[in-house]
């Protein structure tokens, strides 16, 4: 390792004049450029890489305690990361903010303006990615030795824009102007293969040994980005690989004779497997370019895992010691197969050996209920592009039914669900039950979620392997979604406390608990959440004009579109308000902004005329002069984390109604909580977790539980009924049906009312009375400030345990077995 004398002089010094030297330095040999002429993201850039190499030092220290002690260490595996932008975490993670500030102001400029250079990476979808990126931020917290791998998507999740309401997508180009945050190590490539077909092993007659010889060669390139623990030296990384042709692709014969587009033809091929991340949420449609994504990822990733892993082991049989990969739902399965296939093919490991190995080493979370989510990849894509896989798959099924078989004799329809082959007109993999298969454990995201899994979707597999199921409940970084985003209300809670400490012990918010009855302490909460409401007022009116009232109730909806998570259902209400107020515009109401952000997948018709809708809706509330006097309805585009920082610490009632049942978990609902919404939910996810701890009466519950919602569709479910029997429903759904928000064109969301009348999938309508009902309990809480205030307070000091902090906890004691490496000062 190298030693001290072999690293450079600190370039990195302790103090604001260090730090200003080291900026001028950066600016002028790095960026190549002086105060005098440097731009904005010259300045952006320049700051960037100063508060980086901070890190560096603690990267370096990190890596040699983690070669001295030789741990077990975490592979997160992962095809999606939502790690927000990057500049004010490292700021706060190396505690340099203080310096930055006099710095720039002393030059003229303000953190402010340059962060908007700060370009969020966009490299997932939701929850599922923004999950990842928390649970990086707890590993390096708690000193946990992990690497997190993912794909370096050139373009990540697309860019939402509203034109005439409606959703065009853009792409999101997030490197155009460098990404500063990045070390590249192109020296770690690795070779992937693809297509081509497979040959018995002259090493093994007859044996399961052989040898693959793809048809296409692929180079994945690495990058990694610092991931810095809080309050610590920990810096962990997390490498994202890009795809690139390999050398060979260059066609010389074809440019040659002047053909040059189809010259780089293969080169276009090769790079495209990272060029863009699939906008789906939840229903995936069989693209081959998905699986080679998964593949490639998978590749990669495992490749330099046992790179790592020989740097100081030899030999296989500490590797399961050594190793622990964590898989993030079904996308990175495919390395179950790729480990079979490099340890029997490659390294000559006996079958059984190998399949020990591998299966003491992976790990699966489940993150959803809905079935049509389960991934599925037909098996004549698969023998095409992976041959040898599609074997070992076979090869993995065989033995596994052997067992089944064993376990249930006589019973022949349970090897029929239980196999990873799905039978039909077209033979499909399913790789949820690979991923069980070739699984230590295998975890869900939430207690019900957990619970439902073991009795419905993974049930034959729950009554066979009991000890491989777990619940670990998500968590949420108390550093990015309260002290970052929140400075205000953590300096209060800090304050309080008397320190910090809550920030790596969240249960230590309990100690608000008394506080909750100090009127002053309540006065100063209020406070923090009108300024907190302040910023976002001016804020939505940049991004949409609506100027909207900071004394309001801010009522927001902030998730990805999706049927069952049921923002029609929040619509509905909304022009239930607003029929309200038009029979009796006289009347007094409770002034509230209803607050819309999130995206729908580009393909998800449904949810894109909903998205429609709500633009419509809020353009006829925001208009009409007696609407307006009492509610707006906002709907800022492009929901993203950097956005989701803004709007959670506004937030008064967090939006969290999905058909009980449905919603996995949910992370929004624990951040929102966290920032003292108080939330108006359904007994799903982890809503059931957040209420049992802040208790019943600080939470707004209504609706069907899952067993109930279960029951109504079994028993033949007609929206229509609902519909009939409901004047306020009736009246709200024949407002959309009569034009009422299309200028009168009664067409425009025929398609909308026809799914709620006649199919309404996820039971809105039989929710809608208890919604609405519940609705107005919440508006006589509101009016009594003090009461509100209190089950504001009550619900922060409560939401401890939803720290990804707790969570990283019970992953290492229950399912990874690892303890923590301190790494010196
Ligand atoms: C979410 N899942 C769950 N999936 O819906 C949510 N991307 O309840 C849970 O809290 C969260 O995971 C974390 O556990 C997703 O976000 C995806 O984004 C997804 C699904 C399929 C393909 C790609």
């Amino acid at each position: 390792m190298t030693e001290a004398r072999h690293r450079p002089r600190r370039t990195v010094g302790d103090s604001l004049e260090d730090f200003e030297r080291d900026l001028i330095s950066n600016l002028y040999y790095q960026r190549g450029t002086t105060i005098e002429s440097a731009s904005g993201p010259d300045g952006y850039h320049t700051l960037a890489v100063t508060v980086r190499d901070r890190l560096v030092d603690r990267y370096a220290r990190t890596a040699a305690a983690h070669y001295a002690a030789n741990p077990r260490f975490v592979y997160y595996l992962s095809a999606e990361y939502l790690l927000g932008r990057q500049l004010r975490q490292n700021l706060l993670y190396t505690d340099t903010e203080r310096w930055v500030r006099p710095i720039a102001e002393d030059l003229g400029v303000s953190l402010e303006a340059l962060e908007v250079y700060d370009v969020e990476p966009g490299l997932g979808n939701g929850g599922l990615g923004r999950l990842a990126a928390c649970l990086l931020d707890s590993l390096a917290t708690l000193d946990i030795p992990a690497v997190g791998y993912g794909i370096r998507y050139e373009f990540g999740i697309f860019k939402q824009t509203f034109r005439d309401g409606r959703q065009v997508e853009r792409p999101d180009d997030w490197t155009f102007y460098g990404n500063p945050w990045e070390f590249p190590a192109p020296d770690d490539r690795q070779l992937v293969g693809f297509y081509g077909a497979t040959q018995p092993d002259p090493r093994d007659p007859g044996g399961l040994r052989r040898v693959w010889v793809p048809g296409e060669t692929v180079r994945g390139e690495p990058r990694h980005m610092l991931v810095p623990g809080y309050g610590t030296q920990t810096v962990n990384i997390i490498r994202l690989w890009q795809a690139r042709a390999s050398r060979e692709s260059f066609d010389l014969a074809r440019f040659g004779v002047g053909q040059y587009v189809e010259a780089v033809d293969d080169i276009v091929r090769a790079e495209n497997i990272s060029k863009v991340l699939y906008p789906d949420d939840s229903t995936e449609p069989g693209r081959e370019l998905r699986l080679k994504q998964q593949y490639f990822l998978v590749a990669c990733s495992l490749r330099d895992i046992i790179r790592r892993y020989r740097l100081r082991n030899s030999g296989w049989e500490h590797f399961a010691d050594k190793v622990v990969i964590q898989l993030n739902d079904t996308h990175p399965v495919m390395a179950v197969t790729e480990l079979m296939r490099l340890l029997v093919d490659e390294h000559g490991v006996g079958w059984d050996e190998a399949w020990d190995i591998t299966r003491r080493t992976f790990n699966y979370t489940c993150h959803t209920l809905l079935p049509e989510a389960l991934e599925t990849w037909p098996v004549r894509l698969l023998e095409r592009l992976l041959p040898r896989h599609m074997e070992i798959i076979y090869a993995i099924n065989h033995f596994f039914l052997e067992e089944v078989r064993a376990a249930y004799p006589g019973d022949t329809d349970m090897p029929r669900r239980m196999s990873i082959i799905q039978e039909g007109d077209e033979r499909r993999v399913r790789m949820a039950h690979l991923a069980v298969i070739g699984s230590t454990a295998v975890n869900g995201v939430a207690e019900l979620q957990t619970k439902l899994l073991a009795e419905t979707t993974l049930h034959d597999f729950a009554v066979l392997w009991p000890e491989r199921f777990h619940n670990v409940t998500n968590g949420v970084t108390p550093r990015r979604f309260l002290r970052m985003a929140n400075p205000r209300l953590s300096e209060l809670i800090t304050g309080a406390l008397g320190d910090e400490g809550w920030l790596t012990d969240l249960e230590r918010l309990h100690g608000l608990g008394t506080h909750a009855d100090d009127p002053d302490f309540r006065a100063a909460w209020r406070a923090v959440k009108r300024q907190n409401k302040g910023d976002l007022a001016a804020a939505v009116e940049r991004a949409t004009g609506v100027l909207i009232d900071p004394d309001a109730l801010a009522d927001v909806m902030i998730k990805r579109f999706h049927e069952y998570k049921r923002q029609q259902l929040k619509l509905l209400h909304v022009i239930t308000m607003m029929n309200r107020i038009r029979a009796d515009p006289q009347a007094t109401y409770v002034p509230r902004t209803v607050l819309f952000g999130g995206k729908a997948a580009p393909g998800y018709l449904a949810m894109k005329q909903l998205i429609e809708l709500v633009n419509a809706v809020a353009g006829v509330v925001n208009t009409d002069p007696v609407l307006a006097r009492h509610l707006r309805v906002v709907f800022p585009p492009d929901y993203n984390v950097t956005k989701a920082q803004f709007v959670i610490p506004a937030a008064d009632l967090s939006e969290q109604i999905s058909l009980a049942g449905k919603e996995a978990s949910g992370t929004g609902n624990m951040k929102l909580a966290l920032n003292g919404a108080l939330t108006i939910g359904t007994l799903d996810g982890a809503n059931i977790e957040i209420r049992d701890r802040v208790g019943a009466d600080n939470f707004f519950l209504f609706g069907m539980d899952a067993q109930a919602a279960a029951d109504l569709r079994r028993s033949g479910y007609s929206p229509r009924a609902y519909y009939e029997a409901d004047f306020e429903l009736r009246l709200a759904v024949d407002t959309i049906a009569s034009g009422a928000f299309a200028k009168g064109d009664r067409d425009a969301f025929a398609p909308v009312v026809d799914a709620m009348l006649h199919r309404d999938e996820y039971m809105a309508l039989a929710d809608y009375r208890a919604y609405v009902d519940c609705q107005d309990t919440v508006e006589q809480a509101w009016l009594d400030t003090e009461r509100w205030t209190r089950m504001s307070i009550l619900n922060t000091a409560r939401c401890g345990f939803f720290s990804s902090d707790r969570t990283v906890r019970e992953y290492c004691e229950r399912i990874w077995k690892v303890d923590p490496v301190r790494v010196n000062p």
